[in-house]
């Protein structure tokens, strides 16, 4: 269909179609031999976006030469009557990639629409080798060049975009990649234009051009059977000319596994194995196993940790034991720049905070993070909540964006599924209560675990009160989870001060884990007052006391994940004087600071660790 419709568009006049991206996206990229592209990149702000449509609104992209846009990056020749050309990326400002914009330069702050990005870089295409543009994370609409050629379009600010560019590479090795990157919102999007999160802008995570043989592995999973801890289950892809019938070699040499399959016709080989000497992964002991794939010219090598994970009636068994799900949320944002996350350090900053606090476990809310965060999540033995920007009133009943949620939450499974730590996906947050919400999210409940039953699929719900001071949770969406979460905000939004909470009790329709997604309140660090002062740690403090006692209650409680690990960023959050544009529910301030309440949970964590643990 997709060719047919370039050999209409091709035969109409228009501009040759853009190169398709590979189907699956190559199963741990930055593993691979990689060019960074990381760095400066020029940068032109669009608001009206001149660089994209001509003067009559007609995008240069879908004209009969498909010029005229910046992507060309165009330079005037030398000729007598040079062209008019109204922007030169090279003599334009530079941006870091990665990092939003918004942090970058103070006029950025509030900046929502199109922002061009250019980059030139050098590589000389070897013969026999096929190279990928990889981007890890672009928000929210990106429309991808490379030497003035569409690659294609990407919606969704927090999953990779993948493109083979070997046959678009310039044999001279002199090659530039622009990026039209705009985060304007739209209610038809994921998420939809109400979020309590800043909507940062740009190419926020690596970029890098992925080397690999042209028949090469492009996906694998390797982990447990399901509930099985002695067996091996999962399946290797190959993609190329060559990936029919082909041998693979599965070799895990600590665990002395060696295993060699044979592709289908589809270039896949599946497997079921006895593994019984296997040390299993757990956030006592985050033991990882060097697991080798190897098939003709290519290899790859990646650090798998291998465990169960499952519930009976209320528990949670992890390797067969119960656990206390000790948590907490956090966004990908480093509260000290403020913005986005922009590498390793700030991700192990994030994670260190949590293990100070006594953590086994951290919600990555409210959207997809960096694949790295799941890795380092793996190697710092922290269990992780991973979730698609399904938050607050999506167009329920627009396919489109179904359609998108659902390919967000595929490529977050991707992305995710070989990482012992991931033990949860979530189909989404706080969705209000309705039938076309219902259909959806039981539809994207339906799609994770046809991509992987391995793993508990959960969503916050939404709760309701009674005058009779009774909390209740029967949100019909909780009938086909594994754990029953909400996001509970008492103290805060509603019943009054910290003190007045402890009167609530929960009656919980589902007989499941319950694992808290949310609680928590405002405080501003280093305001002091008492517990019923609003906004000052004490009050806080308070909230988080009476919270715990008041959660102690549920027979089902096996976890939580408070709101949240820092301050941050947050454009509904207005107060002048304590908020000043951050949410300030964060245990830690935008500055570093810990706040009374870290301390609160950090005992009620050590103490659920000696009972469990
Ligand atoms: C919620 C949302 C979260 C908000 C938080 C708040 O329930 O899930 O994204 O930031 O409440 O602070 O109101």
């Amino acid at each position: 269909m997709k060719r047919l419709l370039a050999a209409l568009l091709c035969a109409a006049g228009f501009a040759a179609a853009p190169a398709a991206p590979a189907q699956t996206l190559i199963q741990h990229a930055p593993g691979r031999q990689v060019l960074s592209l990381n760095g400066r990149w020029n940068y032109i702000i669009d608001p009206y976006e001149n660089g994209f449509y001509d003067y009559r609104r007609m995008a240069f992209d879908q004209s009969k030469t498909g010029k005229g846009g910046y992507y060309d990056n165009a330079k005037p020749s030398s000729r007598q009557e040079p062209e008019l050309i109204e922007y030169d990326f090279d003599q334009s400002a530079g941006l870091m990639v990665p990092g939003d914009w918004n942090s970058q330069d103070p006029k950025l702050l509030y900046y929502e629409g199109t922002i061009w990005y250019k980059k030139s870089f050098s590589l000389k295409p070897a013969a026999g080798k096929r190279y990928f543009l990889y981007f890890g994370a672009i928000n929210y609409e990106a429309h991808i060049y490379l030497n003035g050629k569409k690659l294609g379009m990407h919606k969704g600010g927090f999953t990779p975009i993948q493109y083979d560019i070997t046959s678009q590479l310039n044999a001279t090795g002199d090659n530039f990649v622009v990026v039209k990157a705009d985060n304007t919102r739209h209610a038809e999007e994921v998420p939809t234009i109400n979020t309590d999160w800043w909507n940062y802008g740009g190419i926020t995570r690596d970029v890098f051009v992925a080397e690999a043989p042209e028949t090469f592995v492009v996906d694998y999973k390797v982990q447990l059977a399901k509930n099985d801890p002695t067996r091996l289950a999962g399946y290797v892809q190959l993609d190329g000319p060559a990936k029919a019938n082909q041998a693979v070699t599965l070799n895990i040499a600590e665990a002395g596994i060696k295993q060699t399959l044979k592709t289908d016709a589809d270039g896949r080989a599946t497997f079921s194995l006895p593994a019984k000497k296997l040390k299993l992964w757990s956030p006592q002991s985050p033991k990882l196993y060097a697991v080798r794939l190897s098939s003709g010219a290519d290899a790859v090598t990646d650090n798998i940790g291998f465990r169960t994970i499952q519930t009976k009636g209320q528990d949670i068994l992890l390797n067969g034991k119960s656990i206390f799900m000790r948590g907490i949320s956090m966004h990908d944002e480093n509260p000290l720049i403020p913005g986005r996350a922009r590498g390793e350090g700030d991700l192990r900053m994030l994670l260190t905070w949590a293990k100070e606090l006594g953590c086994n476990y951290v919600r990555l809310a409210h959207y997809p993070h960096n694949e790295a965060m799941l890795k380092l999540a793996d190697e710092m033995g922290l269990l992780v909540w991973a979730e698609v920007p399904v938050y607050w009133t999506i167009a329920w009943e627009n396919p489109a964006t179904y359609q998108n949620a659902e390919a967000q939450l595929s490529d977050l499974i991707s992305m995710g599924k070989n990482r012992a730590s991931v033990v949860v996906w979530s189909v989404g947050n706080e969705t209000p209560l309705g039938d076309p919400r219902l259909k959806f999210m039981t539809s994207l409940v339906t799609k994770a675990r046809s991509l992987d039953d391995t793993r508990l699929i959960a969503a916050a719900l939404e709760l309701h009160r009674t005058p009779d001071n009774v909390v209740h949770v029967d949100d019909a969406l909780g009938e086909s989870l594994d754990l029953t979460s909400f996001n509970e905000y008492a103290g805060w939004y509603w019943g009054g001060s910290p003190s007045e909470i402890t009167k609530y009790t929960f009656d919980i329709k589902y007989n499941k884990p319950v694992v808290i997604s949310e609680f928590g309140g405002d405080a501003l660090a280093g305001y002091h007052g008492d517990a019923e002062t609003r906004w000052s740690e004490e009050y806080q403090e308070a909230l988080y006391v009476n919270q715990l006692k008041m959660l102690s209650t549920i027979k089902g409680l096996r976890g939580m994940t408070p709101w949240i690990l820092a301050d941050f960023r947050a454009t509904r959050r207005q107060h002048p004087v304590y908020q000043n544009g951050f949410n300030r529910k964060g245990l830690i301030s935008s500055t570093g600071v810990k706040k009374k309440a870290f301390y609160v949970l950090q005992d009620y964590y050590r103490q659920m660790a000696t009972k469990y643990d």
